[in-house]
This record gives C-alpha cells, structure tokens and sequence, in this order.
C-alpha cells in the first residue's frame, strides 16, 4: 500500500452541529490520517464554484454551492497509508440516506447534498484540491509514525 494525501471538507451541515467537526478530525486520526494542513473558513462563492467546477452541467450545482457557501467548513489535507480510500471509507456512500451508523455521512449527514463531509476521489484530483486550498508553506511534513 502507498502513502497517500487527500483533501477533506467537513461540510457545513456538520460544523453547525455541537462537536461534531472535533469527532470526525478525531475519526480521522484513530484511523491513521495524520492532518498535515488544516484550516476553518466560510466558502466565498467563487471558491465553492471553483472547487465544484466539475459539476457545473449538472442541475444540482446552484443548490450545492449554495449548501457549501451556507457557513463554515473545516479543510483539511490528510496523509498516510491508502489515505484517499481509507478517507472514503470512513465518509461512507455518498448519499447519506444509503450510509450506514457508524460511517461519518451515516452519523453527521441528512442526504446526498447535505452528506457531511468531502473526499478526494484519486490521487490525481487529491493533488489538484490539496492546491485549491493550501499553499506548500502551510502543508507540514507528516510525524514518522512511533
Ligand atoms: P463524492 O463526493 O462521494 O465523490 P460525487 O462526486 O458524486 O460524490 O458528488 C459530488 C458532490 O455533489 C457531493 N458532495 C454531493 O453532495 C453532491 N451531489 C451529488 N449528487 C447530488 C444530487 N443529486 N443532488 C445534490 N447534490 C449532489
């Protein structure tokens, strides 16, 4: 298995819920995702549409940029083994409805657009949104594991 980094959004449905944001970071590392660059912002539109550009065509695009500029969000870029998959497994399915307990969109989410949480897809697209929003100066370089 490879190293691997990804880019992660704890989406707004989650951080308007009380603790919630802190027991998904939490999920994340008992997992072995370390967070090497992390930050909480309130998406500006352009942000949301440039980062959802890929879906422009689609008719849920308004409606999800208007979800993901509607508060806050924490960013994080997450790093260890198989970490885009492992990241994704612990989001769950995409719709929320369909996502088991225990799964972060099964626990924090409602349904496929307000589904708590985002998760690079491939190492491609994970290197390309780790850029959307950090600079090279603001990612650290991982802890060797103890
Ligand atoms: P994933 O984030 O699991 O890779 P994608 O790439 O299919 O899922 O979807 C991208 C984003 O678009 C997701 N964050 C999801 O919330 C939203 N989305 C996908 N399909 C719909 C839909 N039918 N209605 C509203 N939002 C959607």
């Amino acid at each position: 298995m490879a190293i691997e980094r990804t880019l992660s959004i704890i989406k707004p449905d989650a951080t308007a819920k009380p603790g919630a944001a802190g027991e998904i970071l939490a999920r994340f590392e008992k997992a072995g995702l370390q967070i090497i660059a992390m930050k909480k912002i309130r998406l500006t539109e352009e942000l949301a549409k440039g980062f959802y550009a890929v879906h422009r065509e689609r008719p849920f695009y308004g409606e999800l940029v208007a979800f993901m500029t509607s508060g806050p969000v924490v960013v994080s870029a997450l790093e260890g083994e198989n970490a885009i998959q492992a990241h994704r497994d612990l989001l769950g399915p995409t719709n929320s409805n369909e996502a088991p307990a225990g799964t972060i969109r099964g626990d924090f989410g409602t349904d496929i657009e307000r589904n708590a949480g985002h998760g690079s897809d491939a190492p491609e697209t994970a290197k390309i949104e780790i850029s959307y929003f950090f600079n090279a100066s603001e990612i650290l370089a991982p802890v060797e594991a103890l």
